[in-house]
């Protein structure tokens, strides 16, 4: 862990060793309590720490079963780049886990509403089309599908999209 702060600098006193050192957070200028039942601005790892610990708690609450690799790697691919390193950022970090596919819906195993958090297509923001999976996550698949051949061998379901009708075809009446 190294020491940046507000302005995503790092500062002066940080450890910068290769290898050991690669992720940072924000850890000087914070403003928290001291021994003296008062607050204080402070610097150190000791500031920069606890934003790292409430942020694992974050991820862990929201999914228990994280490995300590898993977390960093989390880290390590949502944060910030600031020189040679990486800065974390709790809401992209959360977002990683709570929604995988990008789509802006969260996973409904996080409490979200995405049906599918691995198909950023699928979300309740979707259009429905005629493609046998529920795209808009309302449980209900190719609702509003209207199977009528208007070309031999085909189906026009939903406004513009065509498929196979081989299987079955309702003309209509
Ligand atoms: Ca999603
Ligand atoms: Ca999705
Ligand atoms: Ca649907
Ligand atoms: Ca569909």
């Amino acid at each position: 862990m190294m020491i940046k702060n507000a302005a995503d600098q790092i500062v002066c006193f940080t450890n910068r060793r290769v290898n050991v050192l690669d992720l940072l957070a924000p850890g000087c200028r914070i403003n928290s309590t001291n021994n003296t039942k008062a607050f204080d601005y402070l610097c150190g790892t000791s500031q920069a720490a606890p934003h790292v610990s409430g942020t694992v708690l974050l991820l862990k609450q929201l999914n228990k079963t994280l490995t300590p690799d898993q977390i960093e790697s989390t880290f390590k691919n949502t944060g910030v780049t600031v020189g040679d390193y990486k800065r974390i950022d709790a809401l992209a970090a959360l977002n990683a886990i709570r929604d995988k596919d990008n789509d802006n819906y969260y996973d409904q195993a996080y409490g979200g509403n995405d049906c599918n958090d691995n198909n950023a297509a699928v979300n309740p923001g979707a259009t429905e089309v005629c493609d046998n999976i529920d795209n808009d996550c309302d449980s209900i698949i190719d609702e509003g599908c209207v199977n009528q051949c208007t070309v031999s061998g085909y189906e026009q379901c939903f406004e513009s999209t065509f498929g196979d009708c081989s299987a079955s075809c309702h003309y209509a009446v």
